[in-house]
């Protein structure tokens, strides 16, 4: 059986003579102009990155190398015992093009257990901080520390040839998505259920399986599918989101994967990015508190007619890119449409009716509004909800699971922009007067 590293130096000579060969021979062709509204409008569709693991196509929504979703579901192993798609599946999907056969990510799997633990210098200072601040802030603060064993960093400073970058960065990698688990349950236990003891990692259960364990709801097999699945489906969404092209700007200026994760983490934690699922459970929550259990359509257009004329955002609503319901959205609705005995849950029913009933309603209030581009769901309006419904209530703590399952694709283009050589990112800037300029020009 393969280990990732060498399926990985299998496929890396290719794509480096597909980059060459592009560069030499189509170095100057162009790919579309660069107009006004870009520059100053959050460079929206400017084609500006190089990323091979996903696309993201604005009505179908996201590939991860060519595999939709519902592909991705069919094609890649889940856990002994499950059937949703595991974590490592997707990791080596994304990192070598490769749908893995079952003992490559069981293997991947143990490899990370392995590695799981925490070094004590991280747990004393996770322990050391206040209950009340954040946990993305956290968990960025650990990761960024966890480079102190950086061997990226190590063998930088040691001088190590260009071509050897790339091995350093997937070691640090493979390194920090086997310990973002312990780090974030240790941060939960630490916020909610202090005192509590954390178990130890089991070298026998995959990442997730381990996650849910040191979260405290190993046993809730449900739970740990819907964790699997959220994992990683959240796992990539093409290179200019924020949260990935942080990592990709930041280790760019070949700072180690770990402190290029914990940026790319600190921009996750932004409420038009990653931080949107616990905004949407506060929202749909409020909705509940205002409105009641028997909540109407009319009573949810009314409530969101209040939001937008607040000013505010519908969180969950809108994408950058995205136009149409996010595939993300659905493939987690779905997972509870498959499980009658969670929908007859009363606890359960209340949150997944609010979102489901919102999701009746929101599209036409937005296309009325008339400002957002896309009036559909984006992932995080359904994410946050099925957690809520599974007991894990303590919604400041959902975008750290984003966290944990982000690092799958954000470090796999670490690791490739190393091995592709890609340089140090540094566009231009213009100021309003050049940009007058440049027009009359
Ligand atoms: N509710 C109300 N107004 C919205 C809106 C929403 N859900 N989505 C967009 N708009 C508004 C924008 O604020 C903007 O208004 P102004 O012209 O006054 O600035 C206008 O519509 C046009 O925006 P857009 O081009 O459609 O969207 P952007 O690409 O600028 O922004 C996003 C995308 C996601 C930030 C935006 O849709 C939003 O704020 N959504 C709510 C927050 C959210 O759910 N974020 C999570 C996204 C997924 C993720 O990253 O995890």
């Amino acid at each position: 059986t393969k280990t990732i590293k060498e399926a990985l130096q299998e496929v890396i000579p290719a794509k480096q003579e597909q980059l060459k060969a592009l560069k030499k021979q189509h170095g100057q062709a162009s790919l579309g102009e660069v107009k006004v509204e870009q520059v100053i409008g959050g460079m929206r569709g400017l084609k500006a990155m190089l990323w091979d693991a996903s696309v993201l196509d604005p009505l179908e929504g996201i590939r991860f190398h060519g595999l939709t979703i519902p592909d991705c579901q069919k094609a890649l192993p889940a856990a002994p015992g499950g059937k949703e798609i595991i974590a490592e599946s997707m990791l080596w999907l994304l990192l070598t093009g490769k749908v893995p056969t079952e003992a490559e990510v069981r293997q991947l799997s143990r490899q990370l257990a392995e590695k799981g633990h925490l070094p004590s210098h991280v747990e004393k200072l996770i322990d050391s901080l206040p209950t009340s601040l954040h946990p993305m802030t956290q968990l960025g603060m650990g990761v960024a520390a966890l480079n102190h064993d950086s061997t990226f960093a190590a063998a930088y400073e040691k001088g190590i040839k260009k071509s050897e970058y790339w091995t350093y960065a997937l070691e640090d990698s493979l390194n920090l998505i086997a310990k973002l688990p312990a780090l974030a349950a240790r941060i939960y236990r630490n916020v909610y259920h202090p005192g509590r003891p954390l178990p130890s990692i089991d070298n026998n259960l995959d990442l997730v399986g381990n996650y849910a364990n040191l979260l405290g709801y190993g046993g809730n097999h449900d739970l740990v599918e819907y964790l699997r699945l959220y994992i990683s489906i959240h796992g990539d969404h093409e290179g200019g989101n924020a949260s990935a092209h942080t990592a990709h700007l930041v280790s760019s200026t070949l700072a180690d994967p770990y402190i290029s994760y914990a940026a790319a983490l600190y921009a996750l934690a932004g409420p038009l990015h990653g931080l949107a699922n616990q905004e949407v459970l506060r929202w749909q929550l409020n909705m509940r508190k205002e409105l009641g259990d028997n909540i109407t359509h009319e009573h949810i257009k009314e409530f969101l007619w209040k939001t937008l004329n607040s000013g505010q955002v519908v969180p969950g609503y809108g994408h950058g890119v995205l136009r149409n319901p996010d595939p993300r959205f659905i493939a987690l609705q779905e997972f509870c449409d498959t499980r009658p005995e969670l929908l007859a849950d009363p606890v359960i029913n209340l949150v997944k009716k609010a979102s489901a009933r919102t999701y009746e309603v929101a599209p036409a209030v937005l296309k009325e509004h008339g400002k957002t581009k896309n009036p559909y769901p984006n992932v995080d309006a359904a994410s946050g909800c099925v957690l809520f419904h599974y007991g894990i209530t303590q919604f400041k703590y959902y975008t750290v699971i984003f966290g944990v399952s982000r690092a799958l694709g954000a470090l796999t283009q670490v690791v490739w922009a190393r091995a592709l050589g890609l340089p140090l990112e540094r566009p231009k800037s213009l100021s309003l007067d050049a940009i007058e300029k440049a027009i009359k020009a």
